[in-house]
């Protein structure tokens, strides 16, 4: 009899190549002299995957036969980045699939650069969901993510005469050889409708559900592989398609071309993400897409990945779902529903086993971004839902009130239920109420949530709250991003330091090595050179060969201040122009920015035009371009995040003290050895910490500094007309001299910033100009600047994603006591 199989094709250049041949002979049926690169791609993806198979059905065999607690990750966005590099990564499959390409005679490295990376997240949040499981493949933690498949990711950004213009992201349309559909696991979701009281066959009076309308939601599976140790988890994304009973109800209305053009609206749930991160607009798709994709997520769980017939009593025993900020939180009053409505559990057991289920992680300290749901939306959308909330409310405020008797104005701060301006459901509200733990992302931002975010339920819940600092995965963004700096570290220290990166540690006697810090400084000039050539051939962009690299990559956002580092170039510019510095005193800079702004945000939307506006200039005045360039290539991604990091000399960090929860790009920095410059903010001060303040440009007002300041009345006008060289610098920037001349298309963004400024940029910049002047002293002392770069890359193991991974187990998900 077959048996399934225990191993994949043989691990040898011929094994590989045949394997591809059949691929593409026999799975896609194209002969290699008459393919196409796409289908070259494709086959090769797929022989990739054929490797991970075996190890992916032994995982879940394994998990199956020795069932124990699991992690759900829920998240609606993963962000990624291309699959191809790290499943060769995963399997160790790079030489041989090399060598087996070129035996074929195709080229490798252009096969490679097909893939479209999978941009199913806007920024930071997604790619941590990414990093994070990465790393629980990689330490065998049995776990699984649940989110959406969008049909369309973050929009690909083009620029047109400077300004933004969004392009749909078709990431599918190569095929998607990457996925496995599960059409024959489909979950039905239901919406809309009313709710009825009966009685049950036991004379029991309860509650139900009558839904108006449903969709179906199919699994497509994604391998994550760990880092070469046998493991494959998955990720089940969800996608939504029409079910039967859905089409019979148009149809059966007789107007057939109108019903077939209404089946496209039960699909529209998973065909897009939305592109704002940080302003939720309230949007009904937006919750259709939450609510679809934790439904189906919920009741695969309990119906399928749980053992059958488990006690669902106990199910916390079983599961602990991470709620990835509050995309997911309707999970809770879904998990409620669940349990009462399907499983026949009364209110208390059902809320005293819910309760231990979920867990909450906040991402940002803007207020803005909290979500609420208007309770007209939630009560027309999810009738039962609704109702639920309300009972948690209910017995919620009492616990308020026996708590802090008479304090109805914390009753009222604290409910779930928001007032004004409209009812609306406060969803961190409800996750903190539901929550085993609610964490922020990096030590300043746990402390200043619990302390200024949610002080009400704290004072209620101290031990609730508690800190996981974020990380990043080293696989991804050392082994893969920057194979030159991973070989020197491995041929230093030896191997392994990928899955135990405390262990750079052992690099800092190096700092102080010759032979190392030369190597070091190749490393980096080799990676400068690489993205030199990338940025030629992508864009068009032609950078000068010796220069500081100074990046700053991140969404495009007023709290992030692009515009105190455009104030930076333009202030830089104005110096060497007017001759107020000179040039041989100039230490030659290339400023490179990668940001997207979110399709609808118009102030950002103006930052991009003026940073085009300012690189095209200085790019035409030849009294600066030996000096400075000024470099933003379009739509910046995982892949070009990739070849960009590993080249930075500096990273910018700059945001307003107390408004960037974390930050994940500056770990991916300091462990490539660039030096950051930064605001004490996010995990910056982790960072400053651990590689030290003489490896680390502090500047500008710290958190407290910036309250006091705004309980003052800050006026950035004063800034502006006490500081001279602030002064020349927006006044350069407001006359036109940037815009062809036209001084309005300045104005949006000057006048931002000498009237409003909410995150005081102007406050801050004269602090930034200082640290700036020190970073140019530092940087023409090469060998103190490879040594601090050493000591970077020496100090931040801690920002490792299994480290985070580590401290969520250790706090959160399977506490000791
Ligand atoms: C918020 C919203 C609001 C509604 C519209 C859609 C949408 C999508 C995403 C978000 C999340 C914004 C919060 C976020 O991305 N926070 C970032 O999380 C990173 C990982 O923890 C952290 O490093 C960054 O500092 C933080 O800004």
């Amino acid at each position: 009899r077959a048996t399934e199989p225990v191993v994949g094709p043989e691990r040898t250049v011929d094994g590989f190549a045949k394997a591809f041949l059949d691929e593409l002979n026999f799975e896609a049926g194209v002969a290699l002299k008459r393919s196409t690169t796409t289908d070259q791609y494709l086959a090769l993806a797929r022989t990739i995957r054929g490797y991970l198979m075996a190890d992916w059905l032994r995982t879940a065999e394994r998990r199956r036969q020795n069932p124990t607690k699991m992690v759900g990750y829920l998240s609606a966005e993963y962000l990624l980045g291309r699959q191809m590099g790290n499943s060769l990564l995963a399997t160790d499959l790079g030489d041989i699939a090399e060598q087996a390409m070129t035996s074929l005679g195709l080229d490798f490295n252009l096969l490679r650069a097909q893939e479209i990376e999978p941009g199913l997240g806007n920024g930071g949040l997604g790619r941590l969901a990414a990093c994070f499981i990465d790393s629980l493949a990689s330490m065998d933690v049995p776990s699984i993510g649940y989110g959406i498949r969008y049909e369309y990711g973050i929009f690909r950004q083009t620029f047109e005469e400077g300004r933004q213009v969004e392009v749909p992201d078709a990431w599918l349309s190569l095929g998607a050889p990457w996925e496995f559909p599960h059409p024959d696991r489909a979950v039905q979701v239901n919406f809309g409708g009313t709710t009825e009281q009966y009685i049950d066959g036991d004379g029991r009076t309860r509650r139900r559900w009558l839904p108006a309308w449903n969709v179906q939601g199919i699994p497509y599976h994604y391998m994550v592989p760990g880092y070469q140790n046998g493991v494959v988890n998955t990720l089940r994304l969800w996608s939504a398609r029409a079910t039967q009973e859905f089409d019979l109800k148009i149809f059966n209305s007789g107007d057939y071309a109108e019903a077939v053009r209404a089946q496209t609206f039960a699909e529209n749930i998973s065909k897009v993400l939305y592109p704002e991160d940080s302003t939720p607009q309230g949007r009904e798709l937006r919750l259709q897409q939450q609510y679809f994709f934790v439904a189906c997520s919920l009741k695969d769980f309990i119906d399928r990945t749980l053992e059958e017939d488990f006690d669902l009593t106990r199910l916390d025993e079983r599961i602990i779902f991470q709620l990835n900020d509050t995309h997911p939180v309707i999970a809770i009053p879904e998990m409620m529903r669940l349990l009462m409505d399907e499983h026949d559990m009364e209110w208390a057991a059902a809320w005293e086993v819910t309760r231990k289920c979920f867990a909450y992680t906040c991402h940002t300290l803007l207020p803005e971004a909290l979500e609420v749901w208007p309770v007209e939306l939630m009560t027309r959308l999810l009738p039962r839902h609704m109702e639920i909330i309300y009972r948690i409310n209910e017995e919620f405020l009492d616990t308020v009130r026996e708590a802090f008797p008479g304090d109805e104005l914390r009753v009222r701060r604290m409910s779930v239920i928001q007032e004004h301006p409209e009812r609306a459901v406060r969803m961190a509200n409800l996750a903190t109420v539901a929550g085993v733990k609610v964490n922020g992302v990096a030590a300043l931002h746990s402390e200043l949530l619990r302390d200024k975010l949610l002080p009400d339920f704290a004072a209620l819940w101290p031990n609730k709250f508690t800190n996981v600092t974020n990380g990043v995965t080293p696989r991804r963004f050392i082994r893969l991003a920057n194979q030159q700096l991973s070989t020197l570290i491995t041929d230093t220290i030896g191997p392994g330091w990928e899955t135990d990166l405390e262990r750079l540690r052992e690099l800092e006697p190096y700092a102080d090595d010759a032979a190392f810090t030369e190597s070091f400084r190749q490393v980096k000039q080799a990676n400068k050179d690489r993205l030199r050539s990338i940025l030629s051939q992508r864009d068009g962009i032609e950078l000068p060969e010796h220069a500081m690299l100074d990046v700053m990559v991140k969404r495009l956002h007023e709290y992030k201040r692009q515009t105190l580092k455009l104030l930076h170039i333009v202030s830089m510019y104005d110096d060497i122009t007017s001759g107020r510095v000179r040039r041989e005193d100039v230490v030659p800079r290339t400023f490179v920015f990668g940001a997207k702004a979110a399709p609808g945000y118009f102030m950002a939307k103006e930052i991009i035009f003026l940073i085009n506006s300012v690189a095209k200039t200085i790019a035409q005045d030849p009294r600066v371009t030996d000096l400075m360039a000024v470099a933003f290539p379009a739509n910046y991604n995982v892949t070009l995040a990739n070849k960009l990091i590993p080249a930075a000399d500096l990273s910018e960090q700059i945001s307003l003290a107390g408004k960037e929860a974390s930050g994940t790009g500056n770990m991916k920095f300091a462990l490539n050895g660039a030096l950051t410059i930064g605001t004490d903010d996010g995990a910056n001060v982790e960072i400053r910490e651990l590689v030290g303040d003489e490896n680390f440009f502090l500047f500008g007002m710290l958190e407290p500094e910036v309250a006091a300041l705004a309980d003052r009345g800050y006026t950035p006008s004063s800034f502006y007309e006490s500081n001279p060289a602030l002064k020349r610098a927006i006044d350069l920037l407001a006359s036109g001299h940037f815009t062809g001349g036209d001084r309005s298309l300045a104005a949006p963004v000057v006048d931002d910033l000498l009237y409003k400024d909410r995150f005081m940029a102007l406050a801050d910049f004269q602090s930034y100009l200082d640290a700036q002047a020190r970073v140019d002293a530092a940087y023409r002392d090469v060998d103190g600047w490879t040594r601090s770069a050493v000591l970077n890359v020496a100090r931040s193991g801690f920002f490792s994603s299994d480290r985070s991974m580590r401290d969520y187990l250790d706090r959160i998900w399977m506490p000791k006591s």
